[in-house]
């Protein structure tokens, strides 16, 4: 059982945490339970892909909560929102945040943990009547899963200037409904600049995600960057033809090529070791029939690698494979680019202030990348960032049972909390 949240030793004179300011956990913890009501799937776990009517309505719990808060709450023509509490000096704010949409079979914390966690230390500020030298704010972006709109992260990859406001508005889903559409179908379409405010500094707290901390015991993990990311899409479009007739040497199988390369980035990660990870996670089969050989075959590759070098290698081989594959088969080949980011390393300004105060907190820690992609790989565009993880149980995430015990996501949220007071009150 982890230990609660301590005291901790001052990180130094001007950063240390007044005595005994602790978040409350009981109220993290409801928080977070009453959050994952919004969407709540039978038998457990969340969906709130981005800008359904789930989304909205988690997002008008998340305004609502901060209002409550008594923060001022900005939202942008993204619909990034961002919870403002003033400091005692102005300028630019230390940030927190991360995403409230999720997967469609996604978990309580993801996402939903780093924003929540974020208002928990507003709120115990308040209980305190502290206010912090900078200002704080709390945010969450748009998007951040690229479950429905690709890329992921979109909303903070626009905040920072990586994508046009219009490339992500004009975004269309499966379905042919676009960002801006959505957004303003779901009333989340503001009136706020882009980009603003900018950000002094920026912590994001998440779930790990993975097996790692789990799998050794430890209790925080001091995250130094952001593997690099590659999705693809590829349509293949071969021949439909009867099953009981067509002879296999006649065949144009589209579901047999993607077939092939799901087999073949398998055994690509095999081959390359390492880091590499590929994986073939949505893949739609049309006329998708038992008795008809498939006419198209659309599937994503999934493709990443702390190694920038080693992932461009990996992307190549994969269209040499399945471009070859597909002319055997006379299946003609198309491929769409996703998403695409290298690997990020995190500032040592904060991911050295983490492993301080996890060190003050006398948590057990690991230094580690992140195997997920998170918002502040892209407010690392614009400021000194970084994060903290606490374990997942058995390293499930993506998936209905994620969970993180309670004493985990408290310790998480006083570190946090002590990330921020240090932030907002270093000397620079
Ligand atoms: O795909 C990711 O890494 C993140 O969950 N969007
Ligand atoms: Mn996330
Ligand atoms: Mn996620």
């Amino acid at each position: 059982m982890n230990p609660g949240p301590h005291h901790c030793a001052a990180a130094n004179a001007t950063t240390a945490l007044p005595p005994g300011l602790q978040v409350n956990g009981p109220r993290l913890l409801a928080s977070l339970a009453a959050l994952g009501e919004v969407g709540a799937l039978p038998g457990g776990g969340v969906c709130r892909l981005a800008l359904t009517d789930a989304d909205r309505l988690g997002r008008d719990w998340t305004v609502a909560r901060m209002h409550e808060l008594g923060l001022r709450v900005t939202v942008d023509a993204m619909g990034n929102v961002v919870g403002h509490l003033a400091g005692e000096v102005d300028g630019p704010p230390v940030m927190t945040g991360s995403h409230i949409d999720t997967v469609r079979t996604g978990g309580l914390y993801d996402g939903n943990y780093g924003v929540l966690a974020g208002l928990e230390v507003v709120a115990a500020l308040r209980d305190a009547g502290l206010r912090p030298k900078r200002p704080l704010a709390v945010a969450f972006f748009t998007n951040e899963e690229g479950a429905r709109f690709q890329p992921d992260m979109m909303g903070s990859l626009v905040y920072v200037g990586g994508l046009p406001l219009a490339t992500a508005l004009a975004t269309r889903d499966a379905e042919g409904l676009s960002v801006g559409d959505e957004l303003q179908r779901v009333g989340y379409q503001g009136t706020a600049p882009v980009g603003q405010p900018a950000v002094d500094s920026f912590v994001e707290l998440h779930i790990e995600q993975g097996p790692v901390l789990a799998q050794q015991g430890i209790q925080v993990g001091v995250v130094e960057g952001v593997q690099g990311i590659s999705w693809t899409e590829f349509t293949l479009s071969g021949q439909s033809n009867h099953a009981g007739t067509t002879p296999m040497a006649m065949r144009h199988d589209a579901a047999l090529v993607a077939a092939q390369v799901a087999v073949f980035v398998r055994g690509l990660t095999q081959r390359l070791g390492g880091r590499q990870l590929a994986t073939v996670g949505a893949l739609r089969l049309t006329p998708n029939l038992v008795n008809v050989i498939a006419s198209q075959a659309v599937f994503t590759v999934d493709l990443r690698n702390t190694d920038a070098a080693v992932l461009a290698q990996a992307e190549s081989e994969v269209l040499a494979f399945a471009t070859q594959a597909a002319q055997a088969e006379g299946v003609q080949l198309r491929t769409r680019s996703l998403a695409r980011f290298d690997p990020v390393a995190f500032d040592p300004l904060v991911v050295d202030l983490v492993q301080q105060q996890a060190t003050a907190l006398g948590c057990t820690q690991l230094r580690m990348p992140s195997g997920a992609g998170h918002d502040a790989q892209m407010l690392a565009r614009v400021c000194p960032a970084g994060m903290i993880f606490v374990p997942s149980v058995d390293g499930l995430s993506h998936n209905v049972r994620e969970h993180t015990e309670p004493a985990d996501l408290v310790l998480g949220a006083q570190l946090l909390l002590q990330v921020m007071w240090a932030l907002a009150h270093r000397n620079a």
